[in-house]
């Protein structure tokens, strides 16, 4: 009999929920120098700037019909300022809130504007110490899907996924489930290890709007974005390398084993790390099993069999805390690059 929160009891995807996420839909990066940044998010990458001043940019993806997925905001540390997650209504943003509090969690209201055209907004510091934030209403925008003459770059669509650090995935696993995401694949140990590595869990019918990886944290491990295609994803790489900056490319092109997307993994100026994420699948049937994969499979994160490099495991973005400090992390037991590989 699998245990309340085992994986493999998890089907479907928006399940019974306390209110109702409708997906991950931006996030807000503290950058230490905003020029900088602007090179790399618009110049090469070719993000969308709907809105900027002195203190911030609103950027965009050509499929976006919201005001923005990324805003980048100048500070004097490098961190993760916020996920943001849409809601269904502003019904929905008000259970959300009695939600949170009911659980004890930090809470705010922002007022419609205070975020560039985001509606009321609820900021929470969740149980597992991190700065989310949940809004239903967005200026609506043009979306630029088949301005084909105006995409550059990574031909960025969306964002696709926030990754997180934790130190115990279980017990962020049953948060998000108790939150009614599903989980589409996770990845166990061996021989009686019924450590989960990680997992992967969603709200919209993909593979993910937001996974877990154990490591130090709560910390960002990445924002993946979503781009047009595998093309747009080799194009980037291309474009990186005759721009100069090829050491911001950290792992890939390749195919994920986890997910079957493609993908290719970038450091901005700062080393928050995002990913260019494309072709994943459909997960919107309520009887869908959740794949396991072994932590000794060595496809499981590169199906071309590549090796991860060390630091993709390790390190992370801190997270800003309610009172403008940053998250305080721990360890995890076990974390997956520390595995001892089994005799194969
Ligand atoms: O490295 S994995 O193949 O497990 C993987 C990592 C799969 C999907 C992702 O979005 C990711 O970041
Ligand atoms: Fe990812």
């Amino acid at each position: 009999m699998a245990k309340p929160g085992d994986p493999q009891e998890w089907l479907g995807g928006r399940r019974a929920a306390p209110f109702d996420i409708v997906r991950a839909a931006h996030a807000e990066l503290l950058v230490t120098d905003l020029r900088h940044s602007r090179e790399f998010y618009v110049d090469l990458l070719g993000f969308v700037v709907t809105e900027e001043d002195d203190s911030a940019i609103y950027l965009r993806g050509y499929e976006d019909r919201h005001h923005h997925c990324l805003v980048l905001r100048s500070a004097r540390l490098a961190a993760a300022g916020h996920l943001s997650f849409l809601v269904a209504s502003e019904t929905e943003l008000d259970r959300a809130a009695d939600h949170y509090r009911a659980a004890g969690c930090f809470t705010r209201w922002l007022d419609a504007g205070e975020e560039r055209g985001q509606g009321r907004a609820l900021r929470v510091q969740d149980p597992l110490g991190c700065p989310l934030e949940f809004f239903s209403q967005m200026e609506k925008v043009q979306c630029l899907l088949q301005r084909y003459h105006l995409r550059q770059g990574a031909r960025m669509q969306r964002l696709d996924h926030f990754n997180l650090h934790v130190p115990d995935v279980q017990t962020a696993f049953d948060l998000y489930h108790q939150l009614g995401f599903g989980c589409s694949e996770y990845i166990g140990g061996d021989a009686g290890d019924r450590t989960i590595y990680a997992a992967w869990m969603f709200r919209k019918p993909h593979v993910h709007d937001v996974a877990l990886t154990a490591g130090r944290g709560p910390r960002l491990h990445h924002l993946g974005f979503w781009a047009a295609d595998k093309d747009a994803i080799l194009n980037t790489c291309d474009a990186l390398g005759g721009a100069g900056w090829q050491e911001t490319i950290e792992r890939g092109p390749g195919r994920h084993g986890v997910s079957n997307a493609f993908y290719l993994y970038l450091r901005d100026p700062d080393g928050h790390r995002i990913e260019l994420y494309t072709a994943d699948y459909w997960t919107g049937d309520p009887d869908l099993d959740p794949v396991r994969w072994s932590v000794n499979d060595e496809q499981r994160r590169s199906f071309w069999g590549h090796t991860v490099p060390e630091r993709w495991y390790l390190e992370s973005s801190l997270l800003q805390a309610a009172d403008g400090s940053t998250v305080p992390v721990s360890d995890p037991p076990a974390q997956e690059l520390r595995q001892p590989l089994l005799p194969r």
